[in-house]
Parts: structure tokens; C-alpha cells; sequence
């Protein structure tokens, strides 16, 4: 073990005044004067000095030394603070009980399944945070103001459940079996998740950094909503978003930052929970986290609140003058201020004080316990009430409250402030007796031994007032609506020019998706609630029209007059703008995304989002933002554009996606399509509007679209069906009986090479087919998947059939699937399709070339399906073995080339 680092080291001992003070004299009247303003015209006046004193000073090129950040001490100076409205000991009484009840919870669940895990020290830092929050702050959705959006810390769960026990949402039984979801009677989920709780849980948090990401694009959905009349109220609505200081590390925390300024998104609050310590150790134990993130959000433009010492502090600073005390807690680092947290207060005399004989002096009349028990901010409700009402009452910019607290707080010696306490999922009985007597837990010490669960009596002081400062607030919270908002879909003989084909023009599947988006924002029942967004890739698809037509969203509307202003197509930027333009975010895009697509639940307003990207940029860097998105039960749209890996030409190994059609494969709710023709594109949305907006399904949908041009057909008739199933039969050709006989699947881009091939096939070889339309792998895949177990757990009933079984019994001979993605994606549903199945995939990385090398180099073009197809057929013995030597010639393919997946 590492010796204490003694005070008299000089990187921790009291830094002198600032060096050099050639007139200590000039100096003290400069400062007289500026108390004098603050005394006699009060701190705006000083504040606006001293802007004027700063203005001035570089006009005469003196250039102060660049700092964001004030003081270590509190932002609200104690006789700024507002008087504390709850009932302080009644409050105090009923954060106790919640405190028990939250470890009893987790100590319980792990005493009877142990290894099941859950988190006591986190929450014991937060109570007072959320305790001040749920009894003056937060609004539920049953009153008269808007209710507020809360993102809950992940792993503070154990105390929102304690508190939802006390006022009777949740029962003894539940508490029992947290994290224990499956046995009679239901439990509780781990962490906040709307789909396993989805009366509960809003916003799924635990992924670190999704909740901070989220609430800063939900607070500036909420602005859209009202800059566009949609819902006039819902900036009323505040965002809270509860963080801890370990979950600052992630980029996705601090990442958005900057837009919540530039917003000036004032219904945003940040609740930063600074207890110094992560999971396996200090946060910053060399350096000081909250300076850190003052630094950080009043650089990027926010209200910064810090809330570090408790009450019992003020005294102390009122006899710091000089401040020498100040100084001293501003430099001495997180480590040692988390070893202050174990240690006796004889410990801190010496070395926190004893710095300097005229600290020690100022605590000389302090006990030692009356130093070890100097409180930290973030556990003093006056304080941390002090700053949540400057929050709420802040005009212009977010804020972000960076309260200090400690880690494990109440644990004593099972972990308050150790290095181990993330991790601490027992307390033995002693310890657990310990707890209830530091928190005056009214019951006897057997049953604190037991980890019995504590409720006051219905009619008891402290359950009377939790219910009547929740009533007051507008009910419960955390609570999850699901209000039934049915849309009316379009009708579809409204959109026959969609399924009409291109006669004879070559457009791609974007084009068509384009027009399609607008006349849906044209529709007159839906159209004001699509939501087109956008990560900077709108002239990519050719949406750069929309920018005229519907205007780019903007808070302020346009300030500037655009350079293209006398072009039809201009840069317009309006406050009633429809589209999200959201910059280069896919994180950001997808967030917002998000809100929109969970206004139905959030704000009783059901949403349309199209949140088009370059598929490359989506499940495969932002899939644990679409996680969330299905977990919050999202409805929408995802366009993954410029899709495929040998159909986006020229760009090569990193944008080349052939990998996003099978990562959807993994995630419950999405459907996922990829289409070729514009016919199949219109019915999945047409069909999904549908799904989504009336049925009220909870799922998403993610499409495929392309960037190649190619002529687009009529709609077979009585296809519909089998494009929202998934797969349809599009081409046969019959060459008598006695021709072999193939099936060919096709699929997106590689469709057409599907249907060249069967000419290939036709004219080279005698062979006939029958060429299916795959639209959706996963839609078949998990149609068979429940058909299968339908029949395993009822094998006396009529067995059900996969309908890709079906719909592959139109044809007959062996199969073979071709597509532009990964081939594991088409190898999902070889169980039902037969051993007579070869599947070609674009497997490896991508590379710069134009579509039909990539295509050829890939073995997806129709020279290589027709090779496969003739090798599957002298399997079967219908065609000859000795002839495929010479059919690779005359497809004149290359037994040699290099293979891409050679590694
Ligand atoms: C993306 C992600 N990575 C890792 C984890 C695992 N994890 C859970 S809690 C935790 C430490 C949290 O520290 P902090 O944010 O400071 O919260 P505290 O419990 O201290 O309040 C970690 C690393 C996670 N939940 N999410
Ligand atoms: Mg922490």
C-alpha cells in the first residue's frame, strides 16, 4: 500500500497568493472596490464591470489567462439561497426509508439467486438528488402542466422502484423478485426499460451515454413541436436528465453538448452526479471532475451550477476572507478528497487542513467528528433545492447541476467512498443493522438482520405526504403512456402513380423514395407529422427540393440571406421548417429520430420520422442507439441509403454496406426490407404506415434504398402480399418438361442480376426458372422461426407452413439466392428452403470500383448465379458434371481470380 501523500508535498499543500505583487497596496484597493460595487449596487452591476474591464483590457492587448471554470466551491452563495419548502424531517424520514428499501432490494435479490446482481452504492450517492427532484421538481403526466421527461441513471433503478413500492405502484412481491422478471407474480427489470416495463419506464438509460445524447435531442424535439404548432405546450415539458460522472467519459455524454447551447434549450437540466468514482475507481483521481465539466459546459454555453459543500461549510467560507480555503479545495485532487471520505477527522485535521496553520486555526473549535462529517452539496436538500430552482428558473441556455455527493453513502465500512462499493451486492448483519441505525430505520434489529422491507402505514405522516407532493406534481413519476392514436393511413388508390413504373425511365429507388416522402408530407390526414431527417446527406439523395418546399427546421429561422438565394432550390432555414437537418450526427440523427418516433408515448402526438443516412453510418456505428430505439418502442422509418456493397460504386471498403441488412437481423422490433423496384419500396411504406400508425404496432422499419438507375416495372398483380411477407414470385420461364428446372432468388440490387441470369440460363443453357423478388430475409426468417416452434410445442394440431415454404412451392429445382449483403443474411433460411441451397453473398470488405466488377468480383452477377445454379443442377444429375468446365468459360468467369474473403 501507498503511503498518504503528506500535506507538506508541495503538489497538495496551500498554493501562495499569486506571485509577484509588485503593489500589494493597488491590489487591495482594486478589491476593496469591487466588494464596494457588490455591496453598495449589488452583483450585476459587478458582473457588468467587470465584462467591461475584460473588453477593455484586450482592446490594450493584455490577454488574461483563458479560464471556463470559478472556484471550487458552490455557484449559489448560501445567502442567495431560497428558503427550503418541503418539510425537511419528514422527508429525511421517508429518503431513509427509500434508501433501506432500495439495499434491502438488491442485498435480498442476491442473498437468494446469488451473482443476480444490482446496485446499492449508486443510488445511495443520488437519494437526496432525486428525493429534492421527486418532492418539488419533477412533473407527472396527470396535472395541468406538461409533464416533465426524465432520464433516470441505469443503475439509481433500485431506489425509483423503493419509492414506487412506498406509494403503492409497485408490490412486496415485485421488490422480492427484482431482477427476477420471469417468476409469478412479475418482478423488475434490472434497469429502466419501456419495453419490459412499458407502464413505467420512459427512457432506457443504462447504456452510458445514450440517456444524455437523447434528452438533449428530445428537449430541442420539444421546441420543434411547438415552433411547428404541432403541441403549443411542450416546452413546458422539462428534460431532466440524471448522469453520473464516470458517464461523462463517454463521447455520446458530452457530445451533443454544444447543440443544447446553440438551441438555447432552457427546458434542459442536467442532474450531474459527481460522487467522484466510477466502477473500478476514482473518475479523475489526478485531476477534479467537476472543474473538468464546469470547464467543459460553460465553455460549450451552459448554465453551470456547481453544488459541492453541504451547509455546514458555509461557516467556514464566511471566515475565509483571503480565500485561503478556497484555494485549498480547489487544488486538492479527487483522490485524496475520496480518501478524506474514509478517513477519520483527525485524519483531515492534519492533512486537509493542516496544510496551513490558518486553516487548521479556522476548524480548531471543530471536533473531529464534527470534520468527518462535513457535508458534500450534493446531499444537503436545501442545496441541492437552491440549485434546482436556479435551474428552473434559468432563461436562455441548458443547465447542468454538478453535485457532489459520495459514493456508497450510509454503507459505513461495507463501501461509503471505497474503491469496491460499485460492486457490493451484500451486506452481512451487522452491517445491515449499522444501516438501519444510521438511518433510524423503524424496525427491530432482527429484522434489519433479515433485510426486511420497511412500509409506513397507509394513513402515516410520511406516506400522506409522499402522495400529496406527488398530487401536487401531477401524479407519478417515472409513468409511461400508451394512448391509442390511430392515424389514418393513406388510401392506396390515392398513390396509383407509384405503382404505375417508370415507362421507360431509369431512376433509382432513392428518386422514387423521394417523391414518395412528398407526397406523404402533402397527405392531408399524415402529412404534417412525417418528420424527414437528415445527417447532412440530403443533396446525397437528392432531397435538396424539400429544403424549398418544407424548410429546414430552425429555432431562430434564417438570419442570413442563403448564397443560393435566387435559386428555386435555396437553402431555406424556417421556425416552422418540417426537416431535420441535423449536421454530420448520425448519434444525433437517430436521437432525434427517436423522439419523434416515441412522441405518441412522450408527448400524445404520434410522429412520422424518415431518418435518411448512409446506411454504412447506422447499425454499424450508432446499433446501440437503434437498440434503445426498439427497447423505447419506436415507430418510424430508417432509410439506409446508398445501401449495398457493390451497388454504391467507387467508394470503397469503408462505405460499401453489406452488412446492415443482417445486424437488423438481431434487433426485435425492426422489420427490415430491401427492395429494388419502386412498386415493392411504396407498399413496404404504404403497408407500414398502415402497421404502425393504426394497427399500433411497436415496431420499426428499416429499408434498404439504392443509388442505381434502372427502369422501374408495373406492379405484378397480387403481389402485395408477398412484399410485405417478404418474398413473391416475379419471373417464370417455362421451357417444357423435359428442361431442367432452377429457382433464383434476388434481392435488392441484385435482383436484376437475378433476372439476367435466367436469360443467361435460358439461352446458354436450355435451363428454365423461376425468379423470386426477396424483400425481406428477416420477415421470412422469423415467420418460419414461429411456425417451427408453433409446431414443436403442438404436435398434435395441423403443422403450420413457413410461408417462404410456400411461396418457393410455385416453382421447383434447386435454389439458389443471391444478394448484396452478407451471405449469412440469405443462410437464415436454408432450414426451410432445402440442401439444394447455395447462397452468394458479398462477404468481406468492400473495394473503389463501378458496379459490375464489384459485382462480378463479389460472384453476385449473373454469370456467377448461373454458374451456381448449374453446378446445384449436376448435383441433381440433370445437368452434366463434364460440362461445367466449359459453361465457366462461356460465362467467361475465371476459376482463379482472388477470392474476397481471402484474408
Ligand atoms: C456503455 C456502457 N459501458 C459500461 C457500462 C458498465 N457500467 C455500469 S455502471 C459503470 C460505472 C458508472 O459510473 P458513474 O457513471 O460514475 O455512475 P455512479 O454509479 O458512480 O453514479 C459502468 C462502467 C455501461 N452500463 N454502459
Ligand atoms: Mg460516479
Amino acid at each position: 500500500m501507498k503511503p498518504p501523500i503528506e500535506p507538506d508535498n508541495p503538489a497538495l499543500g496551500v498554493s501562495p497568493a499569486p506571485a509577484g505583487d509588485a503593489d500589494p497596496q493597488e491590489t487591495c484597493e482594486w478589491l476593496d472596490a469591487l466588494r464596494s460595487v457588490v455591496e453598495g449596487q449589488g452583483r450585476p452591476r459587478a458582473e457588468y464591470l467587470l465584462e467591461g474591464l475584460r473588453h477593455e483590457a484586450f482592446r490594450l492587448g493584455v490577454r488574461l489567462a483563458c479560464s471556463d471554470t470559478t472556484p471550487h466551491v458552490n455557484t449559489i452563495p448560501a445567502d442567495q439561497e431560497p428558503p427550503y419548502p418541503g418539510d425537511r424531517q419528514l422527508e429525511r424520514k421517508i429518503k431513509s426509508i427509500i434508501r433501506w428499501n432500495a439495499m434491502a432490494m438488491v442485498v435480498r435479490a442476491n442473498q437468494r439467486s446469488p451473482g443476480i446482481g444490482g446496485h446499492i452504492s449508486t443510488f445511495a450517492s443520488a437519494a437526496t438528488l432525486y428525493e429534492v427532484a421527486f418532492n418539488h421538481f419533477l412533473h407527472g403526466k396527470q396535472g395541468r402542466s406538461p409533464p416533465d421527461q426524465v432520464f433516470f441513471q441505469g443503475h439509481a433503478a433500485p431506489g425509483i422502484y423503493a419509492r414506487a413500492y412506498l406509494l403503492g405502484r409497485l408490490s412486496q412481491e415485485q421488490l422480492i423478485n427484482f431482477r427476477r422478471e420471469l417468476q409469478p407474480g412479475g418482478g423488475l427489470s434490472s434497469y429502466p426499460h419501456p419495453w419490459l416495463m412499458p407502464d413505467f419506464w420512459e427512457f432506457p438509460t443504462v447504456s452510458m451515454g445514450l440517456g444524455p445524447l437523447m434528452a438533449i435531442y428530445q428537449a430541442r424535439f420539444n421546441h420543434y413541436l411547438v415552433d411547428r404548432r404541432i403541441k403549443p405546450d411542450a416546452t413546458a415539458s422539462r428534460v431532466w436528465c440524471f448522469v453520473g460522472d464516470g458517464e461523462c467519459d463517454e463521447p455520446e455524454t458530452l457530445g451533443a453538448i454544444t447543440l443544447a447551447a446553440r438551441e438555447q434549450l432552457d427546458n434542459l437540466i442536467f442532474v450531474v452526479n459527481c460522487n467522484l468514482q466510477r466502477l473500478d475507481g476514482p473518475v479523475r483521481g489526478n485531476g477534479k471532475i467537476i472543474q473538468e465539466l464546469e470547464g467543459a459546459f460553460r465553455g460549450a454555453g451552459w448554465n453551470v451550477l456547481k453544488v459541492i459543500w453541504g451547509s455546514d461549510w458555509d461557516p467556514l467560507l464566511a471566515r475565509d476572507p483571503d480565500g485561503l480555503l478556497v484555494r485549498r479545495l480547489g487544488e486538492v485532487v479527487d483522490g485524496q478528497m475520496q480518501k478524506y471520505t474514509v478517513m477519520p477527522g483527525s485524519y483531515i485535521r492534519a492533512h486537509f487542513f493542516g496544510a496551513d496553520p490558518r486553516l487548521a486555526a479556522l476548524v480548531a473549535d471543530l471536533s473531529d467528528e464534527q470534520l468527518q462529517r462535513l457535508s458534500r452539496g450534493g446531499h444537503d436538500p436545501r442545496k441541492v433545492y437552491a440549485a434546482y430552482q436556479a435551474a428552473v428558473a434559468h432563461r436562455g441556455s441548458p443547465t447542468v447541476v454538478l453535485a457532489q455527493t459520495i459514493k456508497g453513502y450510509g454503507l459505513g465500512e461495507a463501501g461509503e467512498g471505497r474503491n469496491v462499493t460499485h460492486q457490493q451486492k451484500k451486506l452481512n448483519q451487522a452491517e445491515l443493522i449499522e444501516f438501519r441505525r444510521r438511518f433510524d430505520i423503524p424496525i427491530s434489529e432482527a429484522a434489519a438482520a433479515r433485510a426486511e422491507f420497511y412500509k409506513p402505514p397507509d394513513d402515516s405522516p410520511e406516506i400522506t405526504y409522499l402522495r400529496e407532493r406527488r398530487a401536487a406534481l401531477g401524479g407519478f413519476v417515472p409513468g409511461r403512456r400508451s394512448p391509442t392514436m390511430r392515424l389514418k393511413p393513406p388510401q392506396w388508390d390515392e398513390f396509383a402513380e407509384f405503382f404505375a413504373g417508370s415507362e421507360g425511365r431509369e431512376v433509382s429507388s432513392t428518386m422514387a423514395f423521394v417523391r414518395l416522402l412528398v407526397r406523404l408530407m402533402r397527405d392531408k390526414n399524415i402529412g404534417r407529422y412525417v418528420v424527414p431527417i437528415v445527417p447532412d446527406e440530403a443533396r446525397t439523395f437528392g432531397m435538396e427540393a424539400l429544403f424549398r418546399q418544407f424548410g429546414i427546421y430552425s429555432h431562430v429561422g434564417q438570419l442570413y440571406e442563403p448564397v443560393d438565394s435566387d435559386n428555386v432550390l435555396y437553402y431555406r432555414e424556417a421556425v416552422d421548417g418540417q426537416i431535420l437537418e441535423e449536421g454530420i450526427t448520425e448519434a444525433g440523427s437517430l436521437s432525434s429520430f427517436i423522439a419523434a418516433a416515441s412522441s405518441r408515448s412522450s408527448h400524445g402526438v404520434s410522429m412520422i420520422p424518415f431518418f435518411v443516412y448512409y446506411s454504412m453510418f447506422g447499425f454499424q456505428r450508432i446499433g446501440d442507439l437503434f437498440w434503445a430505439a426498439g427497447d423505447m418502442r419506436c415507430r418510424g422509418f430508417v432509410m439506409g441509403g446508398t445501401a449495398g456493397r457493390t451497388t454504391l460504386a467507387g467508394e470503397g471498403l469503408q462505405h460499401q454496406d453489406g452488412n446492415s441488412q443482417l445486424m437488423a437481423l438481431a434487433y426485435p422490433t425492426v422489420r427490415a426490407y430491401d427492395p429494388c423496384y419502386a412498386y415493392e419500396l411504396s407498399v413496404i411504406i404504404l403497408d407500414g404506415i398502415r402497421r404502425m400508425y393504426y394497427e399500433e404496432q411497436d415496431v420499426f422499419y428499416y429499408i434498404t434504398l439504392m443509388n442505381e438507375n434502372y427502369e422501374m416495372p408495373i406492379l405484378p398483380p397480387g403481389s402485395t402480399e408477398g412484399i410485405c411477407r417478404g418474398a413473391y414470385q416475379l419471373s417464370e420461364r417455362d421451357l417444357g418438361a423435359k428442361k431442367p428446372r432452377v429457382r433464383l432468388l434476388g434481392s435488392g440490387a441484385i435482383l436484376r442480376e437475378a433476372l439476367r441470369a435466367q436469360d443467361l440460363l435460358e439461352a446458354k443453357f436450355g435451363v428454365a426458372s423461376t425468379v423470386y423478388s426477396v424483400t425481406s430475409y428477416k420477415s421470412l426468417w422469423q415467420d418460419a422461426r414461429v411456425c417451427d416452434r408453433w409446431n414443436r410445442l403442438h404436435p398434435a394440431a395441423e403443422p403450420r407452413q413457413p410461408y417462404v415454404e410456400g411461396v418457393l412451392r410455385s416453382g421447383s429445382g434447386p435454389i439458389v439466392a443471391a444478394l448484396d449483403y452478407a451471405s449469412p443474411l440469405a443462410l437464415a433460411i436454408a432450414p426451410w428452403v432445402g440442401p439444394e441451397y447455395t447462397v452468394l453473398g458479398t462477404d468481406g470488405f468492400g473495394r473503389s470500383e463501378a458496379r459490375q466488377e464489384l459485382r462480378r468480383f463479389f460472384e453476385v452477377d449473373a454469370e456467377n448465379i448461373a454458374l451456381a445454379a448449374l453446378v446445384e443442377l449436376a448435383h441433381a444429375g440433370q445437368f452434366s458434371k463434364g460440362k461445367l468446365a466449359q459453361a465457366i468459360q462461356t460465362l467467361e468467369l475465371h476459376p482463379d481470380k482472388p477470392n474476397p474473403i481471402d484474408l
